[in-house]
This record gives structure tokens, sequence and C-alpha cells, in this order.
């Protein structure tokens, strides 16, 4: 199987990071959305990064799909998502506000980089700001009330929080100040740290 998109891209990377964790070999094809797009068009028409190419040639897109399919791959025992309902839920709620940190953050970076400075328009920008703030500032909540595990391990809440974060300060790094979010600073120094991080780095 291969994954497809760059490592600059937080689906990517979590999903790169989740099937290395699963213990699942894929083939990475560093294709850019935007740099590559008539060769990204030839492997998936709709270019969405990442793109999961499987051994009979199809397609599937979309980070969760892809990791959920990896998980059925990897079966019960290698799982990436507690089995307990309660932490379950946790784990996923942590998982979407994660997701939000990094959708309200590509799209600022896809405002300022895409969009001519002429036609921004300032309502929307100030709406996305703070929907990511107000992200982190859940994310940073819940791990004041249950901080992640940093035993060596680490499971796809932890995964797409850190992944999130690292992806924040590199395209918009003057939208989340790091005092105001110690633990989650601190738990993405922790993965940051695990060899499966440290051998999907962003490119
Ligand atoms: N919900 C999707 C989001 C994927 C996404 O938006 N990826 C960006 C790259 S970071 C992309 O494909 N952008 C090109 C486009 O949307 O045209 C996922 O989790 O995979």
């Amino acid at each position: 199987m291969k994954l497809i998109g760059m490592l600059d891209s937080p689906y990517v990377r979590r999903v790169a990071i989740s099937a290395k964790c699963l213990g699942i070999n894929l083939e990475h094809q560093s294709v850019s959305v935007f740099r590559h797009f008539e060769q990204f068009q030839q492997i998936n028409p709709v270019v969405k990064a990442p793109t999961l190419v499987l051994d009979d040639g199809e397609v599937l897109i979309d980070s969760t799909l892809i990791i959920e399919y990896l998980e059925a791959l990897a079966g019960p025992g290698k799982s990436l998502m507690p089995v307990d309902i309660d932490q379950r839920l946790r784990s996923l709620r942590l998982i979407g506000l994660g997701l939000a940190a990094c959708e309200k953050a590509v799209q600022i970076y896809y405002e300022r980089n895409l969009r001519p400075a002429h036609i921004q328009f300032e309502p929307w920008v100030e709406r996305v700001e703070g929907q990511l703030a107000a992200a982190y500032s859940a994310l940073e909540r819940e791990l004041e009330k249950q901080p992640l595990k940093t035993d060596g391990s680490i499971a796809q809440d932890g995964i797409t929080l850190a992944v999130a974060w690292s992806f924040t300060h590199l395209v918009v790094p003057d939208q989340v100040q790091a005092a105001q979010f110690p633990l989650i600073r601190a738990f993405t120094a922790y993965a940051e740290g695990l060899e499966e991080f440290v051998n999907t780095p962003i490119e």
C-alpha cells in the first residue's frame, strides 16, 4: 500500500505515524497537492492528501478513515484506541479537537498564502483564529483533567494532538502562545522524541 502526500500535512503525518505504531508498512510518496497537482490528479482525481493507494489500485481518502482501515488490518491487539468505553469517548473527543485545530490552522494558512491580500476577509479570519484558540484551550483543559501517558507509548489521541501542535507551530506560529499551553507543549515534546515521530519528520 502506498501513502501519498507530504509530511507537512498533519493529516498525512498522523496516518504515517499511526501506521508505524500499528506495525503496518506503507510505501510513502511525497507528492504535493499544490506543487505536483497534475501528478496527484493521476493518482487520485480528487487531489486530497492523504491518499492511500491499495494494492489493487483503489484509493481511500481521509486520514481518519485510512486509520480506521489500518486499525482493522492490524487487529484489536494492536489498536491505538482504548477499549474501555469512557476512555474511548475521551480519546475520540481529544482527536476531534486535534482535528479541528488542524483544520483551523490549515484555513488560516490557506487564507494567508493562497488568497490575495486585497480580497482577504478579516471577519472570517478572526472567526477561524478564535476557533483555533478554542480548540487548543479545550485540549489544554483536557490534559489538566487527565494527562496523556508519557511512558514510552502513544495512542491515537496523543498522535493527533502532537501532530496538530507541531503543524500549527510550523505554519501559523503567531497563532498559539506556547506559554498558554504548557501541557500540550510538554506532551508534544515527549511525542516528537518517540521513534515513530523522529522517523516521520515534517518535510
Ligand atoms: N479531513 C481530511 C482533510 C485532508 C486535507 O484537507 N488535506 C489537505 C492537505 S493538508 C488537502 O488535501 N488539501 C488540498 C485540497 O483540499 O484541495 C483528512 O483528515 O484527511
